[in-house]
């Protein structure tokens, strides 16, 4: 088997890539890819020899050389979901980190993905209707029939939803402010809160659960990984600590954990970014110890008052 050639940058849509081409390799020694770093600071995405592969001239792109059905060279894929799906269909085909296509409910689930995947493009492309997202999914991710479409409606949710808003969120803030007589601050907030509501759909469709879908409390899949790296970059795009809750706090811990997202994270390099994403995350969990051990205190004193009182 040849290595699978990744093209990426440290962004949170090259490492779902990278995650998934590592959890492969765990489950397969032989599987193996190669990396090219890919600088978007000098556009190296729009040049001809990338466009090639990928028209649209963004990272993530791979090139699967096992593949020459169509091209001696092998078969370039774009777009990460795309990318995520090529790979599990062609290297996870004990459906580790997915489902069987051959579940007798098949069609019905590919009938449910189509709902609810054309959905969401409304609201990314309207922003004048507020969605009810939450409620669209809600009869899906409750019934036990959605196993093999609820990746799918996690995967969409992440691509027409938490990918696209927060990207946007996070460019009014970091890209935007060099330009600030050209800020909008309708835009800031209304990408802000955007996100924001899709934190809470996220903290909504983890509740009772370890992984966004499968029976139970789930298993760990490509879902997971499509959504896990926007989710640990949430403070990069101005979303603050308390407006995330807890059941995607303990997720993206649990996620973290694995090895090969650990490895997945530092590629193409260690980010320096995420090692300051890190620091103000242990800051912020030893202030929000503090607080409450504070208010332990008060509440102590407040007793002591009331013993004293009687
Ligand atoms: N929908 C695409 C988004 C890809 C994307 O936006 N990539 C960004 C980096 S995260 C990029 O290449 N930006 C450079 C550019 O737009 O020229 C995917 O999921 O692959």
């Amino acid at each position: 088997m040849k290595p699978v050639q990744l093209y990426t940058a440290g962004t949170p849509n090259g490492q779902k890539v990278s995650i998934m081409l590592e959890e492969i390799k765990a489950l397969n020694p032989s599987f193996e890819y190669e990396t090219h770093a890919i600088d978007m600071s000098k556009n190296q995405q729009k040049e001809d020899w990338f466009l090639k592969m990928n028209p649209n001239g963004r990272i993530p792109t791979i090139l699967d050389p096992n593949n020459t059905a169509t091209d001696a060279e092998g078969f370039p894929v774009m777009e990460s979901l795309a990318i995520m799906l090529y790979l599990e269909k062609k290297y996870d085909d004990k459906h580790v980190f997915s489902w069987s296509d051959s579940d007798p409910k098949g069609e019905n689930y590919r009938n449910q993905v189509l709902q609810v995947t054309i959905f969401p493009h409304i609201h990314s492309a309207n922003h004048s209707i507020s969605t009810p997202v939450p409620r669209m999914l809600t009869p899906f991710l409750l019934s036990p029939l959605t196993s093999s479409s609820t990746p799918l409606q996690w995967c969409s949710w992440q691509m027409a939803g938490q990918g696209p808003m927060q990207g946007q969120a996070n460019h009014f803030r970091m890209q935007a402010v060099g330009d600030s007589k050209n800020v909008v601050p309708y835009g800031i907030k209304r990408y802000h809160d955007e996100t924001v509501r899709l934190y809470s759909v996220l903290e909504a469709g983890l509740e009772g659960r370890e992984y966004l879908v499968g029976d139970g409390k789930g298993k760990y899949s490509l879902a997971d990984m499509l959504t896990f790296p926007w989710a640990l970059w949430y403070r990069f795009a101005g979303i603050k600590h308390e407006e995330v809750g807890p059941n995607v706090k303990a997720w993206i811990e649990r996620i973290r954990a694995r090895p090969a997202v650990q490895k997945g994270l530092e590629v193409p390099s260690k980010s320096e970014l995420l090692k300051k994403l890190d620091d103000v995350s242990r800051q912020t969990r030893r202030r929000e110890k503090e607080r409450e051990r504070e208010r332990e205190r008060e509440r102590e004193r407040e007793r002591e008052r009331e013993r004293e009182r009687r």
